[in-house]
């Protein structure tokens, strides 16, 4: 063992012993670190600056209660959480998700990527998450508006324009940053940066709905480039069918490819001759309804129950937007066997690590998340720099930079995974080239 394998050997083993019950946040750090070796054995002082140790352990982790009453006017409670992982570039800056699964290991493991995924942006932004386990599914509009005017009494204790700005996630959209909105602003003023994701009557950024499904396929089609292919022509798989599945699928049948599926919890639907985008959006965000509605309106769409990556298809790309874990190792083997030469992850972590090297092992293009969906965060920061100027760029301005960005950060990963002897490996690439900035700037701020 050299002193570089030694020492992330004995990182992994203290995030286990720490955090036991934590397997989310485990498989995150795991994943960095096994990409990340080359970095220690040419920076020795970043093992004396113990800079793994610091960036494993969030800076600061708050839980808290969350009251509201419902409809029929019983009190409930949620567990609230805001994890600020690292500011060494900047403020802490991540969405907030509103999910029954969500938990401490949960916002770690979204807070930890976010790090790395801020930094490769080349925005001035650090890394944190949140959240709460509350399930949005079925309840009414007021009683999002409580829940969400509830959480925000107490956030808005640990934010500020300067310290951490949050944003959505699942279960959070328009909807519930305007309702954390409009009680932050009675609480504490209109600072309009203190979130992003917001309405564009009251500060928000255009293309900001549009930035991590777009970004998504900006970065997809970078990949594919790169390799002598394109995004024209192929046969696409899309899981989920919210924020970021709604705007992939938007944008990659503009870039000429077809996508023939479009899912969520219960089951996903199939339509060869392509997801209807309009359909889909009227479903979804107007109506809140299920995949199985879409069937019903769209006669050339089969609804089937269960996960998108056990269905018998044949594609050329397969674009996860759902979840974190949604595939596993046979879904990425049935993948591979599907035709399958890249997959780029618009969800967070929704590879599972036996999946991840299945994909290297039969040569797959892999984009890796912290990569591949960093559009998002990318046009957040964007759009907090609108409210400081107090000015609104247009949607081909703020779609420009964006497109820009990724295409830069999929190069400075080509360059860092290159540079650190593993060309070709676009996830060692991100992680490098992200985790090489933070370290930088730490080291330079001392300890
Ligand atoms: P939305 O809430 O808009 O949509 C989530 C979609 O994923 C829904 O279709 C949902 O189905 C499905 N889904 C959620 N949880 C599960 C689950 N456990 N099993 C199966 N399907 C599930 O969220 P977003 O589109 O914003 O987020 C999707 C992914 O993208 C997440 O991993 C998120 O962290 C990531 N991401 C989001 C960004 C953003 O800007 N919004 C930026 C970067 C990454 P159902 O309705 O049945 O729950
Ligand atoms: O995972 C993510 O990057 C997000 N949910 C977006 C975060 C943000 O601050 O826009």
């Amino acid at each position: 063992m050299t002193q570089a394998t030694d020492y992330l050997a004995t990182i992994q083993a203290t995030v286990a012993k720490r955090d036991p019950h934590q397997p989310e946040f485990q498989e995150a750090v795991g994943n960095f670190l096994k990409t990340i070796t080359p970095v220690f054995e040419a920076h020795p002082e970043y093992i004396k600056a113990n800079i793994l140790g610091r960036i494993t352990e969030p800076e600061r982790a708050i839980q808290f209660q969350v009251a509201w009453q419902d409809d029929a006017g019983n009190m409930q409670v949620n567990r609230g959480f805001r994890v600020q992982f690292n500011s060494a570039i900047g403020p802490y800056k991540g969405g907030l998700r509103f999910h029954p699964s969500v938990n401490l290991s949960i916002v770690k493991f979204l807070g930890f990527e976010q790090i790395f995924k801020n930094a490769l942006t080349g925005l001035p932004i650090g890394g944190g998450k949140g959240g709460a386990d509350f399930n949005p599914k079925g309840k009414s509009d007021a009683e999002i508006m409580r829940f969400c005017q509830s959480f925000m009494i107490e956030l808005q204790r640990h934010i500020g324009l300067d310290l951490d700005v949050p944003a959505g996630d699942i279960g959070v959209g328009g909807r519930e940053v305007g309702y954390l909105y409009g009680m932050y602003k009675r609480l504490r003023g209109a600072e309009r940066g203190i979130l992003t994701g917001k309405g564009l009557s009251y500060g928000g950024s255009l293309a900001r709905p549009e930035a991590t499904g777009y970004g998504l396929i900006y970065y997809t089609e970078a990949m594919l480039k790169e390799n002598g292919k394109r995004l024209a022509g192929k046969k696409i798989v899309v899981s989920g069918a919210g924020n970021v599945a709604t705007y992939a699928i938007e944008k990659a049948q503009a870039y000429g490819a077809t996508v023939i599926t479009a899912s969520d919890s219960n089951g996903y639907v199939v339509d060869p001759t392509g997801i209807d985008v309009a359909r889909l959006r009227r479903i979804k965000e107007v109506q809140r309804g299920r995949m199985s509605d879409y069937a019903d309106v769209v006669p050339t769409a089969t609804y089937y129950e269960g996960s998108v990556w056990d269905a018998d298809l044949t594609y050329d790309v397969a674009l996860p937007c759902a979840t974190q874990n949604e595939i596993d190792a046979t879904q990425a083997k049935r993948l591979i066997d599907a035709g399958v030469i890249a997959v780029a992850e618009g969800a967070n972590m929704p590879s599972t690590p036996e999946a991840i090297a299945a994909y290297a092992q039969a040569g797959v293009y892999y984009g890796p998340a912290k990569a591949a969906n960093a559009g998002g965060v990318a046009v957040s920061a964007l759009e907090m720099s609108q409210d400081s100027r107090r000015m609104s760029d247009s949607f081909e301005t703020v779609d420009g930079q964006l497109k820009q960005i990724m295409e830069t950060l999929f190069a400075q990963s080509v360059a860092a995974a290159a540079e650190y002897g593993v060309p070709g490996d676009y996830m060692a690439g991100a992680n490098i080239a992200g985790f090489t900035k933070v370290a930088d700037a730490m080291f330079a701020q001392g300890w």
